[in-house]
């Protein structure tokens, strides 16, 4: 499957004839692609849905229905997901189609204001189902942002917690599964847990609230690669690296500030002071990027929880800066963000966010300087986020950690990096 920006050079390829033929079939929820005449010939079908981030159904949205025929491209039939869901479902005969969801006026998906999906349906009687898209989350003016110096922009990818399975792009790193080589079914994986309740309770970027949340644990086996490559290790993290597995990857030029909602266990077993140890000895990873493509997966910025707080460790240059905060609660959810301008060379910057205090309201405050350094590392193209426990602690092989919201919001490269 292939999704690229549809090429607005192909609409002047529509004949007359195509245009009569498109109005003709359109009908109410979804489109018939062959003339009524042949209405009794059995036909495959095309079917999908248009969703919000958060997996509400998108209204608005139209969806086109094109032909592939040698290298043209024409309009069969287009449908309107007003009041189905979201959901829109052409039938075609056999054949390979492109399907261009067009997005309501102001919004936009990841692609762009089209996002395509071509498919090929191989016999008339076969139903293609899945083909969907996902808007694009605009956002601003909202209490989630409180404290920030920038409001508005785009939330390009998220993770609400709202199903007892982790989203597909997260199912990727836990312990007893293998990167990616065996299908993970997660809800024989004890090590992520899903609760309904008891999440967040404060406002998103996009203003919203959710109740659900994950709970990352390390009590059972190594992931194959730890157990062939470092079984002194164990890991509980979502989300891969590549470009089927990652939650977002992150591109050169982008400026993102990437949020989550974390809450530290009560009365942890982590033996390590973020004041005197670093890194995964000793103390437990909470998130990581990642950089990769189109080789490479070193950790170029990361988080960790020792018992005393929080440590941000960034590589820049040729060594590491950190950031040691060691009296933060426990037991409580924390909000922490990173705003970065992603870059391979000396333009690149980032600073730490957080509110840390657990109290009623959203006010971020400033964890770090803003730093100007490369934020992607040597011969990668890209950040690829994940969470969850990752330790080398060999006294404590059980230690879970609860996450809520994720999101990742794309705002303006102009934006305020906040008073020094
Ligand atoms: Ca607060």
């Amino acid at each position: 499957m292939s999704i690229n920006h549809f090429r607005r050079a192909h609409r002047c390829r529509w004949s007359i004839a195509t245009v009569l033929t498109a109005i003709i079939l359109l009908t109410t929820g979804s489109a018939a692609a062959e003339p009524p005449g042949r209405g009794q010939d059995k036909r495959g079908v095309i079917e999908g849905a248009v969703t919000e981030l958060d997996g509400s159904p998108a209204s608005s949205s139209r969806v086109d229905l094109f032909i592939l025929n040698n290298n043209r491209q024409d309009l069969l039939a287009s449908t309107t997901t007003e009041s189905a869901g979201g959901t829109f479902s052409f039938s075609v005969r056999k054949g390979c189609y492109a399907v261009v969801f067009v997005a309501p006026p102001g919004r936009s998906f990841p692609a762009g204001p089209t996002s395509r999906v071509d498919t090929c349906v191989t016999s008339n009687s076969q139903v293609v189902s899945g083909i969907n898209a996902t808007l694009e989350s605009p956002v601003g003016q909202d209490d989630g942002f409180a404290g920030l110096p920038f409001d508005g922009g785009q939330v390009v990818a998220a993770d609400y917690a709202l199903t007892p399975e982790a989203i597909g792009v997260w199912n990727y790193v836990t312990n007893g599964f293998h990167l990616g080589l065996e299908s993970y079914d997660s809800s024989t994986d004890t090590q992520v847990t899903h609760q309904t309740s008891g999440g967040d309770p404060l406002p998103t970027l996009g203003g919203q609230t959710y109740q659900g949340y994950r709970t990352l644990t390390t009590d059972g086996p190594q992931s194959l690669w730890d157990a062939a490559n470092q079984d002194d290790h164990t890991r509980s993290q979502l989300g891969g690296w590549g470009p089927g597995s990652s939650l977002h990857l992150s591109g050169e030029g982008d400026r993102e500030f990437i949020v989550y909602s974390v809450r530290l266990s009560a009365d942890t077993p982590i033996p390590g002071s973020v004041l005197s140890h670093t890194g995964v000895r000793w103390l437990s990873m909470v998130s990581q990027f990642k950089s990769t493509l189109p080789s490479g997966n070193a950790p170029a910025i990361s988080v960790y929880e020792g018992r005393d707080g929080l440590q941000l460790r960034v590589r820049e240059n040729n060594g590491s800066h950190y950031v040691n905060i060691d009296d933060v609660p426990r037991g409580v959810w924390l909000r922490i963000g990173i705003d970065v301008h992603w870059s391979t060379g000396n333009d690149g910057a980032y600073r730490w966010w957080g509110d840390l205090d657990g109290d009623t309201t959203i006010e971020f405050k400033p964890l770090s300087d803003l730093r100007r350094t490369a934020t992607i590392l040597p011969g990668s193209e890209a950040a690829a986020f994940n969470i969850g426990p990752y330790h080398h602690v060999e006294t404590i092989p059980t230690h879970g950690r609860d996450y809520a919201n994720v999101e990742i919001l794309s705002h303006s490269a102009t934006d305020s990096w906040g008073t020094p």
